[in-house]
């Protein structure tokens, strides 16, 4: 008998017509034979109305593949979970949506401004040296993610809406280098938050920025390598990876697409924790 399996997903945005995840039935061939499941956040989109009527069928999804399934919360699920963090494998792996590496959560949102404002007030009412904290962020983001005002035609159907969301997602352009920017950072900002905060930590999942890959970060002065993965998204243009923890075995997957459902593709790494 092999050993009892856990697979990390994340961002699946079901549901979302910017995404690819809109049939469940497409998604139980990913559960493979794991008996735990992580949903690392931005399962769906609790915070337009038009999306977060779909947050039954998923957790009665859940429900239903039998598996144990722990829901962590992401800045487009705030509510699904009390919790946005988790501690795997005696701390050796960390799992969290990806948020909390970035200053007031998504600085190429459109709602970057608003969530910078959010920020700083609630960030005013914390004691000084609190707000570094990974907890104390992670409890503010999960505040200042709530009902966000989004453009409600945003998530109409039809083909001048396609096109009027590929414009949405591109402009201003300044969004786009402020993306390009978070990619580049992520590994590096990803390994000084764990190294100075979550110090157990070898391997470091996170999703949120929906750009999939995996980088190891070379410890410096004697300090353990850090691998960080980022499992990308249910969304286009890059799609996503999973990652499967058996005992102390850490596999990297990429997700494949075989007609209507989703599928395990290639491993994209392999390693062992110990
Ligand atoms: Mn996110």
């Amino acid at each position: 008998m092999p050993e009892p399996a856990l697979r990390i997903f994340s961002d699946l945005h079901f549901r979302d017509p910017r995404g690819e995840l809109h049939d469940l039935a497409g998604f139980g061939p990913l559960l493979g034979d794991a008996e735990r499941v992580v949903f690392n956040g931005d399962s769906l989109d609790t915070q337009v109305p038009a999306m977060a009527r779909h947050a039954d069928e998923l957790l009665d999804f859940a429900r239903r593949s039998g598996r144990e399934i722990d829901w962590l919360s992401g800045n487009h699920d705030p509510d699904i979970s009390e919790r946005a963090e988790l501690a795997l494998r005696d701390g050796r792996v960390w799992v969290t949506h990806g948020d909390v590496f970035f200053p007031a959560i998504a600085p190429w949102s459109h709602h970057a401004a608003e969530l910078r404002r959010r920020f700083d007030a609630e960030g005013a009412k914390v004691p000084r040296g609190e707000l570094d904290r990974i907890e104390t962020r992670l409890r503010l983001h999960r505040k200042i993610s709530l009902s966000l005002p989004e453009p409600p035609h945003l998530f109409q159907p039809g083909l001048f809406m396609r096109f009027y969301r590929v414009a949405h997602a591109l402009l201003p352009p300044r969004r786009l280098l402020e993306m390009l920017r978070a990619w580049s950072s992520t590994p590096r900002v990803v390994a000084e938050l764990a190294r100075a905060q979550r110090p157990e930590a070898r391997v470091v999942v996170l999703g949120h920025t929906h750009y999939p890959g995996v980088w190891r970060v070379p410890g410096r002065r004697g300090a353990p390598d850090l691998t960080v993965i980022n499992t990308g998204s249910f969304t286009k243009p890059l799609g996503g990876l999973f990652v499967e923890l058996r005992g102390d075995r850490l596999r990297v997957v990429r997700v494949a697409r075989r007609d209507c459902a989703f599928v395990e593709g290639r491993t994209m790494a392999e390693f062992s924790l110990a």
